[in-house]
């Protein structure tokens, strides 16, 4: 088989020749195909079939032990200019890029199969979308595609003779560290993926084509590609606020997608709809307002610490039909995770492939085990996933994990304002991230990894965006993470955000006030409903409370961060800087 599009017909020849396959399999996205696919990895032990009765089409994958998480050392944005892809990024010239990886690719998939993936991210044949085509010598791909974009015949169809799409390579090669390579060439729409099988390194969907490309396109073309989730908040009235949210990794970004309202508030009549956990595309519409799709089709999340109480909905949707990655096998062939529901396994097999029994000093899942679920699954998904235009935004929330400094929650004075707040958005590390606990990580709208140009410059394009809306969503600041002087959480998080998101719809809709401070409106200690929780006003008002010194103490590192940039900073920043050193000198 080959398509109707000659432009695509011949980039697959010429790949085939690189890479040396044994046999080119188009992909058509059918039922029969997924059988057929998951039988073949059955037999060559890429894949592990679960205990069918407990996890009806549930499959099971151990990746290399040295290949399990995505490698931003290794991950290049390609720009025949350097300071197109500015400090944020690792840069190559591309002729050098493409050398460097052909070596690797070259003969790559020589007694293998090259599968051929049509995908579309964002529902086939919407304005919003996007087509890319995969070339991959992994099943395991093939298969987490399916679940996390649209695949097969029909985009092939949409694609038509002449249609635009990106060029995604991949190989797992010989997953050697030293050969792996993540390569963005955002000015040829193309993505060459190498030496590795992990998920974030090898879905060109998701973090390549969906954001680093994604960002370039949207800068280009007039829109964002953000990480961030959507949600909606179905008011007792049945109306329903859509939010967008951007928090850096370990910050819980995929239950807050889909949180189950706490039992006072679900009293009152809200409900929840999940639209996406990871990543919006978003849009200014005719209305003049902005308007977020989320280009997924599932979810790939992390297992650890997901279990019935952090995130039900996650719980229920991960029963069928989910690849499980890097978790721990238990004997039965059903699967647990730290961090799971009980029981505890009495034995099982760890991540490595090893024997594991509770007290074994190794853990048994991998910190970043993930499962890959459809987002169909999720019994909080919103049916607006499938809308051609998605969802009208009300509020972008960005967010942090700040043990002082930020306030549960505040309001930027206006778009500019907004954009300052995003691009000083910081996280400190916790234990389960690699380098010194506590430090300060400066990490803009959480996209540092993901920016595919210079920040300066997408810093300019929110502005730019900002001033072309006529319905601007609101912006907020949140920060679940605050705590007292023994270091205790002071907010219970979890379901329980949903008081500070009702306070935050109550603003978009000018239903409440808000206090003003130096760096933005904090709710009044009455407009959060603490009804059924053990936190006093007084509470609140340490949470909500700034300290006009260690804002000061910040703003220094602040100014670090955009000196970086150099000239090409936008001068609006420096003036929401400059303002808001002002404001707390008095
Ligand atoms: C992810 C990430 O996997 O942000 O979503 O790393
Ligand atoms: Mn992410």
């Amino acid at each position: 088989m080959t398509s109707k599009h000659p432009e695509l017909n011949k980039w697959v020849k010429e790949m085939v020749r690189m890479c040396q396959p044994d046999t080119i399999v188009w992909i058509d996205g059918s039922d029969e195909e997924k059988k057929r696919l998951e039988a073949e990895a059955f037999k060559t032990g890429e894949l592990i079939e679960l205990n069918q009765e407990k996890l009806p089409g549930c499959v099971y994958h151990r990746t290399n032990p040295s290949d399990v998480a995505r490698t931003e050392h290794l991950t290049y944005i390609c720009t025949k200019n350097k300071n197109d892809a500015g400090p944020n990024n690792n840069w190559m010239k591309p002729a050098d890029a493409y050398k460097k990886a052909k070596e690797i690719f070259k003969g790559s998939m020589a007694g293998r199969i090259m599968y051929v993936i049509p995908f579309s991210m964002g529902p086939v044949g919407s304005p919003f979308s996007k087509i890319g085509v995969e070339l991959t010598d992994s099943i395991y791909v093939v298969l987490n595609m399916r679940i996390m974009t649209r695949i097969g015949r029909d985009v092939l169809e949409k694609l038509g003779k002449d249609g635009d799409f990106t060029k995604g390579l991949h190989s797992k090669a010989d997953l050697d560290v030293n050969r792996r390579l993540i390569l963005h060439f955002p000015e040829d729409n193309t993505i060459w993926s190498v030496g590795s099988g992990y998920g974030g390194n090898v879905l060109l969907g998701k973090k390549c084509l969906s954001l680093r490309l994604g960002s370039y396109l949207g800068r280009k073309e007039g829109w964002l590609a953000e990480h961030m989730l959507i949600m909606g908040i179905e008011d007792p009235t049945g109306y329903i606020a859509y939010f967008a949210a951007a928090f850096p990794s370990a910050c819980g970004k995929t239950n807050l997608a889909m949180l189950v309202p706490p039992e006072g508030l679900k009293k009152k009549g809200y409900r929840i709809w999940t639209v996406g956990d990871d990543i919006a595309w978003m849009r200014i519409d005719t209305d003049g307002g902005l308007w977020a799709v989320n280009p997924e089709a599932g979810f790939f999340g992390v297992a650890p610490g997901t279990n019935a109480k952090t995130n039900p909905n996650m719980m229920a949707a991960i029963k069928k039909n989910t690849i499980y990655t890097n978790v721990l096998l238990t004997k039965e062939k059903t699967v647990w995770w730290e961090g799971g529901d009980p029981p505890i396994p009495s034995e099982g097999i760890d991540w490595q492939g090893k024997v594991w029994q509770p007290g074994t000093k190794e853990l048994g899942a991998h910190p970043n085990s993930r499962f890959t679920v459809p987002a169909m699954q999720c019994p909080s998904i919103s049916n607006r996933l499938e809308h051609h235009h998605g969802v009208p935004i009300s509020a972008i929330i960005f967010g942090g994990r700040r043990a002082k400094l930020a306030p549960l929650v505040y309001e930027a004075f206006t778009w500019q304002h907004g954009v300052y707040v995003g691009a000083t958005m910081a996280s400190e590390r916790t234990a389960a991230q690699y380098g010194k606990q506590g430090e300060v990580r400066r990490d803009p709208m959480a996209m540092l990894p993901f920016c595919g140009y210079n920040m300066a410059d997408y810093f300019k394009h929110w502005l730019k965006m900002g001033q072309k809306m006529t319905r601007t969503p609101k912006i907020f600041n949140v920060n679940w993470f605050k705590t007292d002087e023994t270091g205790n959480f002071l907010w219970p998080g979890f379901g329980e955000n949903l008081r500070v998101l009702e306070w935050i719809m109550g603003r978009c809709r000018y239903k409440v006030q808000g206090v003003e401070t130096p760096i933005g409106y904090v709710p009044k200690l009455d407009d959060i409903d603490l009804t059924g929780l053990d936190i006093t006003q007084n509470d609140l008002g340490k949470m909500l409370s700034i300290d006009k010194n260690e804002w000061v103490e910040e703003l220094k590192g602040h100014e670090e961060f955009f000196k970086m940039f150099g000239s090409r900073m936008p001068k609006e920043i420096w003036d929401e800087y400059k303002a808001l050193k002002k404001k707390l000198a008095v």
